[in-house]
């Protein structure tokens, strides 16, 4: 499939898609979220790809949603077409694991399509911010919620007051990043760690990405129930029995991804 605002590439099982708006800071146009959609669905029904990359450029992974696309709808307008709710939900859906790899400003929606992925790396030259507060709106597509389970209150409720950009030392001490990576190198590693992931036993992945998604969503003693329960039920996997039999063996286990 061909596209105007992304660019989608396959490197051995590892899904990469670079939004593409240079001109805008890849700003996240209705168009560009359709895409980015289709794209990650794409993916997702690949039964080569076992991790996916998502990322921009060196400037911006994305300075947010479009704002000269939506500054002219009215409530009516947001409210009755349920406004970019549809196109953003992509990412939520995806079982298999993606890694937001952030450069440059991650701002707004930017920020908030980063913390859909199931984690974040980032260059040392990534700003992360909620700017909305500046345009007389607030954050829309999870920043005042996911932003607050990432950093904790005090930290997420300055950023969306205040809409300051926070840097990616900073990012990394209140845990909003995994990992910050020198920007001379940072494609370089994030490919690296997204190979590491995709050369892991598929349903071992989805597993694992379901029980730490859980453990947002529930209470200790459930998502601990949930957890034995995908445990047990990893035992009726080909890959545990060869991941075993290949450590008794002393060799690389051949994964059959069922
Ligand atoms: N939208 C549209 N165009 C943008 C843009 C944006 N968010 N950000 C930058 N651009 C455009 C600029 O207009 C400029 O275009 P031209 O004037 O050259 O045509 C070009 O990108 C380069 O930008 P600048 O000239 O401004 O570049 P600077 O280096 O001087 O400044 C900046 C960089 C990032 C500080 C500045 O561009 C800036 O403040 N941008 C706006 C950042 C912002 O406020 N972002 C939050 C937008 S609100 C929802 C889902 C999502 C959302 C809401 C709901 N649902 C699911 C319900 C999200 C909302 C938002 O993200």
């Amino acid at each position: 499939m061909s596209y105007k605002n992304i660019i989608v590439e396959t490197h051995d099982s590892v899904g990469l898609i670079r939004l593409n708006r240079p001109e805008a800071l890849n700003a996240l146009s209705s168009e560009l979220m359709i895409e980015l959609g289709q794209a990650l669905m794409g993916f997702e029904n690949d039964n080569t790809i076992r991790s996916i990359v998502l990322t921009g450029n060196e400037k911006a992974f994305a300075a947010g949603a479009d704002i000269k696309e939506m500054k002219d709808k009215t409530y009516m307008d947001a409210y009755t077409q349920d406004f970019i709710t549809d196109n953003w939900e992509a990412v939520m859906t995806c079982r298999k694991p993606v890694i937001a790899a952030v450069a440059g400003y991650a701002l707004g929606g930017g920020c908030e399509l980063a913390m859909m992925c199931d984690f974040i790396l980032a260059s040392d030259t990534a700003q992360f911010s909620q700017p909305e507060v500046n345009l007389g709106i607030l954050p829309g597509a999870g920043g005042t919620q996911r932003l607050t389970r990432l950093v904790g209150k005090s930290k997420a409720m300055e950023m969306c007051l205040t809409g300051r950009m926070m840097g990616a030392e900073e990012a990394e001490r209140a845990g909003l990043v995994s990992r910050v990576i020198q920007s001379d190198q940072f494609m370089e590693e994030v490919m690296k760690t997204a190979g590491k992931i995709a050369g892991k036993s598929l349903p071992a992945l989805m597993m694992v990405k379901e029980c730490v998604n859980r453990a947002l969503e529930t209470t200790l003693t459930e998502g601990l129930l949930f957890e034995r329960r995908q445990f047990h039920s990893s035992f009726a996997t080909m890959d545990q029995t060869e991941g075993m039999a290949a450590f008794a063996e002393k060799r690389k286990p051949d994964w059959n991804h069922k």
